[in-house]
């Protein structure tokens, strides 16, 4: 395909995922939640029902047919999100349970042996909970300090308070490449440049990225890169976490079971190799194997295509929601996902989200798992629409007319 994606070639698009087509609430759906998961196209349906209808079997022991047909398409996924995001070797793909596993495999694993009484871990402002709270526990057990970056009041992270943050105890900077309630794309490479200069490593919360942002880590150079199967239109309960090998290779395992060991006797039990070492026991395989038509669909529309698209959903939907009476827009980066967060005076976003919702208009309304960073807005929470390669911009005049509707209706 990689030809530009057209309003003509949307409907093509469109027509891949079967879940679009249906009513809500009497009206057509209009699915604006995709930062929360994406939906899924009928390959990746497609190859769960082949799996679990032609060869289900565990994987990397037996030597039976069904068992070698399964591995073989466990490790192709392994391969595709190698080239996915231009890693050096697959080994150095860990399959997890998606971002939340990834960076507590971290936090757990390297945290808990690498950090000392009195070093630091910085997260910034924008950080999910789930790259917040594994930070706490380890940082609270081996007492090191936790520092925060800003966030400057458009979304973007303060760069300079961050340069000062760093110190010869920083070990390790966490940060997500796009924020998911604001949008805004972090510039991760030099965020990892100061990381490494101060001797830090660096964990990227890449959920928001996947299905939207170029990734290679070797131009990179982090140390991890997480990602989550099902915000890329994949299935959920899989997704990776990228190692370097050296660094993976002196972390000890995170969970100990099948599979990740070599020898075990009562004595003593010597580890796997990678990746192996930090996969345990039967992993979710059907998911994964489904992961890689996941990963094919991205590629074949292109990623940049994919971008976009989406950046035209989005200067129309902040255009349109900026002239509205009343909205104001949290997150105003210059550079950002399809993500457009937003508060209307007077109006709860609850109120919203379920207005929004009787007329088939499904957006997130909440805190999105960053109750600090709502609090230095000074909300309780914020509205949410989210946009994926299937969204129109129709879609989004559906949702003006709602909002506008509901303001009146609140006047
Ligand atoms: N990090 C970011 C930036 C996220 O957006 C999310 C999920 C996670 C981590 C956790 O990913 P998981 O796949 O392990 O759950 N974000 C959202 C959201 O914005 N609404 O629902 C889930």
């Amino acid at each position: 395909m990689n030809s530009q994606v057209t309003v003509a070639n949307v409907a093509e698009i469109r027509k891949q995922f079967p879940v679009l087509n249906q009513q809500v609430n009497g009206r057509n759906l209009v699915y604006f939640d995709n930062a929360a998961t994406t939906q899924k196209p009928l390959r990746v349906i497609n190859a769960l029902i082949e799996y679990y209808t032609g060869y289900n079997a565990n994987i990397h022991r037996g030597i039976h047919t069904l068992a070698e047909r399964a591995t073989r398409a466990y490790e192709e996924t392994r391969q595709a999100a190698k080239d996915f995001i231009n890693a050096n070797f697959a080994e150095e793909i860990i399959f997890v349970r998606g971002v939340t596993e990834a960076i507590n495999l971290v936090a757990s694993s390297y945290g808990r042996t690498f950090l000392q009484l009195g070093d630091e871990v910085i997260i910034s402002g924008l950080e999910h909970h789930s790259n917040i709270v594994p930070w706490q526990l380890v940082c609270e057990e081996r007492r090191a300090y936790l520092k925060i970056i800003p966030v400057l009041e458009n979304g973007e992270l303060d760069l300079d308070a961050y340069q000062k943050l760093l110190t010869r105890q920083t070990k390790i900077v966490a940060v997500n490449h796009a924020s998911n309630s604001l949008g805004t794309i972090n510039p991760i490479k030099e965020i990892i440049d100061l990381a490494h200069q101060a001797g830090a490593v660096v964990l990227i919360d890449g959920a928001q990225a996947g299905a939207h942002l170029p990734i290679d880590v070797q131009q990179l150079d982090c140390d991890f890169y997480c990602l989550s199967s099902h915000k890329m239109y994949g299935p959920t309960g899989t997704g990776i976490l990228y190692g370097k090998r050296e660094v993976l290779e002196k972390m000890p395992p995170y969970q100990g079971g099948g599979e990740m060991i070599k020898e075990v006797t009562f004595a003593k039990t010597t580890y796997n190799d990678l990746p192996h070492k930090f996969e345990a026991g039967t992993p979710n395989i059907a998911d994964t194997i489904a992961f890689k038509s996941a990963i094919d669909f991205i590629n074949e529309i292109g990623k940049e295509n994919i971008a976009a698209h989406e950046s035209t959903l989005l200067a129309y939907a902040t255009e349109k929601a900026g002239a509205l009476p009343g909205v104001r827009i949290i997150g105003q980066a210059p550079h950002k996902v399809s993500v457009l967060s937003f508060i209307i005076d007077d109006i709860h976003p609850f109120d919203i989200g379920q207005m929004l919702d009787a007329r088939g208009i499904a957006v997130r309304t909440g805190h999105h798992c960053t109750q600090p960073l709502m609090d230095q807005f000074g909300v309780e929470g914020t509205v949410r629409a989210s946009f994926a390669v299937y969204n129109t911009k129709d879609e989004i005049d559906h949702m003006m007319e709602g909002l506008t509707r509901i303001i009146n209706f609140m006047k």
